[in-house]
């Protein structure tokens, strides 16, 4: 993890005490459409940073193979000594795989200004589905600019992320990947129909007014 990883942690852990730590019921809605696009995408990408890798190294890999999707590693304090120690953790956790840590071919995400703009094209560069957990609100919003649909995990409702992405899952990154893994074996036999019904059927933004509407009433408990 980035020194900034560990302030970025804080940030989210802040927002986590909101919720009382538990999962939102409205998170749990966001995970099944999330699940549901996962399973429908052409190309699915799991976009991989330096805080995802310290904390959820094992369930990303597990996730990974159930989707399945590919696993890129995609760095804002990009250094290749970091790419390649998350990339040997990963390995270590059961991953055959992984994009983003070899000096491959690149392309650029128009519109990102920091190093997160180069991405493999085989990955992320190519997908049609990219989850991006503890992302940067840029890049976010330049995926999706590019067509493709973004899944973030990001403990604040109100981040540009959040408000940017296809499907937010708004609830600490340590719940979201195991509830996510769960979710992609107990959904990975519904139809194709199933699953479009379900991500269309899906409001990101009604959906994270529900969660502020959570947030609230969690407090409200306390006064
Ligand atoms: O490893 P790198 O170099 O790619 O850097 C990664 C960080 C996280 C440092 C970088 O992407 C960054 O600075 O991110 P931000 O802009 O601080 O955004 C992180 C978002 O993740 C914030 O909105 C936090 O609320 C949220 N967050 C932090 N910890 C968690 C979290 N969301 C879910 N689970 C968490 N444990």
């Amino acid at each position: 993890m980035a020194p900034q990883g560990l302030i970025a942690h804080g940030r989210g852990e802040a927002f986590d005490y909101l919720f009382g730590e538990t999962t939102p019921k409205s998170s749990r809605l966001a995970t099944k459409a999330a699940v549901a696009l996962l399973l429908s995408a052409r190309n699915p990408v799991i976009s991989v940073n330096g805080n995802t890798a310290a904390l959820v190294p094992r369930e990303i890999v597990k996730l990974a193979r159930s989707v399945p999707a590919q696993l890129e590693i995609n760095l804002f304090h990009k250094s290749a000594a970091r790419e390649q120690r998350i990339a040997s953790l990963l390995k270590r956790n059961g991953a055959i795989n992984v994009l983003g840590a070899s000096a491959s071919a690149k392309v650029r995400i128009p519109g990102v200004a920091s190093a997160r703009r180069s991405v493999d094209p085989r990955g992320i560069g190519g997908a049609d589905v990219v989850l991006v957990p503890l992302e940067d609100g840029d890049r976010a919003e330049a995926l999706r600019k590019t067509g493709k649909m973004v899944i973030a995990i990001d403990l604040n409702p109100m981040s540009r992320t959040s408000q940017t992405a296809s499907v937010t899952i708004v609830d600490n990154i340590l719940r979201a990947i195991p509830e996510l893994v769960s979710c992609t074996l107990r959904m990975k036999h519904l139809s194709r129909s199933r699953l479009r019904a379900i991500t269309s059927s899906f409001d990101n933004q009604g959906n994270l007014s529900r969660v502020i509407g959570d947030m609230v009433r969690y407090m409200h408990g306390w006064m």
